[in-house]
C-alpha cells in the first residue's frame, strides 16, 4: 500500500518548494511531481513538514508519591493528534535500581505506543552498577543520560556524581541532560515560605527564582567543560540560564537549550490567581515567569542560541494536585502540553513572525533529531527517511479545550487559548493517524528508534586539554614533612 501526498508545500528546516511526497512501507520513497500510488491525500494549501518530536515527556512515570497520568497510549495518542510523531520519555530507576533494570520497565510500559519512541537514561544515584551499566544502556541505543540538579533527597545527584557520570558520558560518546536548579537552595527556600505560612501554589514559584537555575545552568555548563563533553540544558526558562548557554555557545562550547512551550506562552501571573486548583494545575519546575524571561527564550529560538522546544510533558489531574493543598512541597511537579505544542508555537512563533515555517520544522523537529543522533531516520523529509509526516494547515483553528483533548487528565493549562494552524493529516512511519481531526491511531504501532552513541564526541572545550595532560613540577628541594 503506497500513499502520495499532493497539492502541499514541502517545508524542512532549510528549504520550501513544491512537490508531492510517495510513502510505502513506513518509508518516503520519492518526492517529485506526477507520482502515482494507492491512496493521495490532498494538502492543498498545507505545508508537508517532518512530524514534531517532543524530546521531554514523563510519561506513567512514578513520582512525588504518585504516577503521572498519562501512560504511552493517551499520551502518544495527544502527541499525534497535535502533530508530533515522535517522544523521547526518561527511564528513571528508584535509588539502587540498576539501570538495565529499569529499561525494561520503560520497555514494557512503551509497548502501547501510537508513534514511535526512545528513551533517555537518568542517573538518579551513582555507584559501581550505574558506571558498568551506562556502557550496555548505550548498546542498547541509549546515548542520552540525564542529571537532575534539583529534587534533593530524592532524584538529585551531587556535583561529584554529576562530574564522574558527564566523564563516563565522554568516554562512551555519550550526551549529559541537566535539569538545572540548585536543589539545596531550593530545599532551603522552600522550609523558609512554609515557616512563614506560605503554603500555597505561589509559594512554588517563590521558592525557585531565576538565580537557582541562572545558577545550576551555569554550574553544570562548568562542569561539561571540565569533563570534556557537550550537554544539554533541558527546560530553560529564564534569562540567566539562556544567558549562560549563549555565552557557552560563543565560546565554542557544544550546550544546547530546551525552551518548553508553556515557558514561551504562559506566565507567573497564573500562580497568582485566587482558584487555588488553577495555580496548583500550573505548578512545574522551574516555574512559569515574567515577560522578560519570555521574550528572551524566543529570541533564543530565533537567533539559534537556544536549539529546541520541548513540552516536559507530566500530567497530573486535579485530584493529584490536592495532595498538596496546605504545603506546595506537597503538589506534584509538571503539566501537560503534547497535543499543543506545536498548534502553540505555530501560532505565537510564526503567526507573529517571530519564527519562519523552516525555524519552525527545526526547533519542533529537525535540531533535535541531529542532537540525539537519529536524523535523518527522523526530522527529515528526504528519500528513505521514515514517513513520520505532519500536513499542516496554516489556516485551521481551535481553541484549546479539556472537552476535547487526547490527554487522560481532566484539565488542560492552555484552556480557552485560540490556535490557528493544525494538522489536516499527522502519518506515523505512513500510517494516517489523524486524518482531517479524526483520529485513527493504532495502539502498539509505535517502535524504539535506537541512538547510537556518536563517535568522536566534541572535544572543542576551553580547560579540557589541561586537565587531562597535567604536567608535573620536577623539584630540586621537598622539605622533611612535620618540619
Ligand atoms: N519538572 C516537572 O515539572 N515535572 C517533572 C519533572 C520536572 O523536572
Ligand atoms: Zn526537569
Ligand atoms: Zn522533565
Ligand atoms: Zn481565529
Amino acid at each position: 500500500m503506497s500513499t502520495v501526498i499532493k497539492n502541499g508545500t514541502v517545508v524542512t528546516a532549510d528549504l520550501t518548494y513544491e512537490a508531492e511526497v510517495r510513502v510505502e512501507g513506513g518509508k518516503i520513497t520519492e518526492i517529485g511531481q506526477g507520482l502515482s500510488g494507492d491512496t493521495v491525500l490532498d494538502a492543498t494549501g498545507c505545508y508537508v513538514m517532518p512530524g514534531g518530536i517532543d524530546p521531554h515527556t514523563h510519561l506513567e512515570m512514578p513520582f512525588m508519591g504518585t504516577y503521572s497520568s498519562d501512560d504511552f497510549e493517551s499520551g502518544t495518542r495527544a502527541a499525534l493528534s497535535g502533530g508530533t510523531t515522535m517522544v523521547v520519555d526518561f527511564a528513571l530507576p528508584s535509588p539502587g535500581q540498576g539501570l538495565l533494570d529499569a529499561i525494561q520497565m520503560w520497555d514494557n510500559k512503551s509497548t502501547r505506543a501510537n508513534c514511535d519512541y526512545s528513551f533517555h537514561m537518568a542517573i538518579t544515584w551513582w555507584g559501581e552498577q550505574v558506571f558498568n551499566e551506562m556502557e550496555a544502556v548505550t548498546k542498547r541505543g541509549i546515548n542520552t543520560f540525564k542529571h537532575f540538579m534539583a529534587y534533593k533527597g530524592a532524584l538529585m545527584v551531587n556535583d561529584d556524581e554529576m562530574f564522574a557520570s558527564f566523564r563516563r558520558c565522554a568516554e562512551l560518546g555519550a550526551l549529559p541532560l541537566v535539569h538545572a536548579e540548585n536543589g539545596d537552595v531550593v530545599a532551603d527556600l522552600q522550609q523558609k515560605f512554609l515557616a512563614e505560612g506560605n503554603t500555597g501554589p505561589e509559594a512554588h514559584a517563590y521558592s525557585r527564582p531565576p538565580a537557582v537555575e541562572g545558577e545550576a545552568t551555569n554550574r553544570a555548563i562548568m562542569i561539561a567543560d571540565m569533563a570534556g563533553v557537550p550537554v544539554y540544558i533541558v527546560h530553560t526558562s529564564c534569562e540567566e540560564a539562556h544567558e549562560a548557554i549563549r555565552r557557552a555557545r560563543m565560546q565554542g562550547k557544544r550546550v544546547y537549550g530546551e525552551p518548553l512551550i508553556q515557558h514561551l506562552t504562559l506566565d507567573e501571573s497564573e500562580y497568582a490567581h485566587p482558584d487555588w486548583d488553577h495555580a496548583a494545575r500550573r505548578v512545574m519546575s522551574p516555574p512559569f515567569r515574567n515577560k522578560q524571561h519570555q521574550d528572551s527564550l524566543w529570541n533564543g529560538l530565533a537567533s539559534g542560541s537556544l536549539s529546541v522546544v520541548a513540552t516536559d510533558h507530566c500530567a497530573f489531574t486535579t485530584a493529584q494536585k490536592r495532595t498538596g493543598v496546605g504545603d506546595f512541597t506537597q503538589i506534584p511537579n509538571g503539566t501537560g502540553g503534547l497535543e499543543d505544542r506545536m498548534p502553540m508555537l505555530w501560532t505565537h512563533g510564526v503567526n507573529t513572525g517571530r519564527l519562519t515555517p523552516n525555524e519552525f520544522v527545526a526547533v519542533t523537529s529537525t535540531n533535535i533529531a541531529k542532537i540525539l543522533n537519529c536524523y535523518p531516520t527522523k526530522g527529515a523529509i528526504l528519500v528513505g527517511a521514515d514517513a513520520d509526516i505532519v500536513v499542516w494547515d496554516p489556516e485551521k483553528e481551535k481553541t484549546i479545550s479539556a472537552d476535547s483533548q487526547q490527554s487522560a487528565i481532566d484539565y488542560n493549562v492552555f484552556e480557552g487559548k485560540h490556535v490557528k494552524g493544525l494538522p489536516r493529516y499527522t502519518l506515523t512511519r505512513g500510517h494516517v493517524a489523524v486524518m482531517d481531526g479524526e483520529i485513527r491511531t493504532q495502539e502498539g504501532h509505535g517502535k524504539f528508534v535506537e541512538r547510537p552513541p556518536v563517535t568522536p564526541v566534541s572535544k572543542a572545550l576551553s580547560t579540557w586539554k589541561e586537565l587531562t595532560a597535567p604536567r608535573k613540577v620536577e623539584r630540586t628541594g621537598i622539605p622533611a614533612s612535620g618540619v
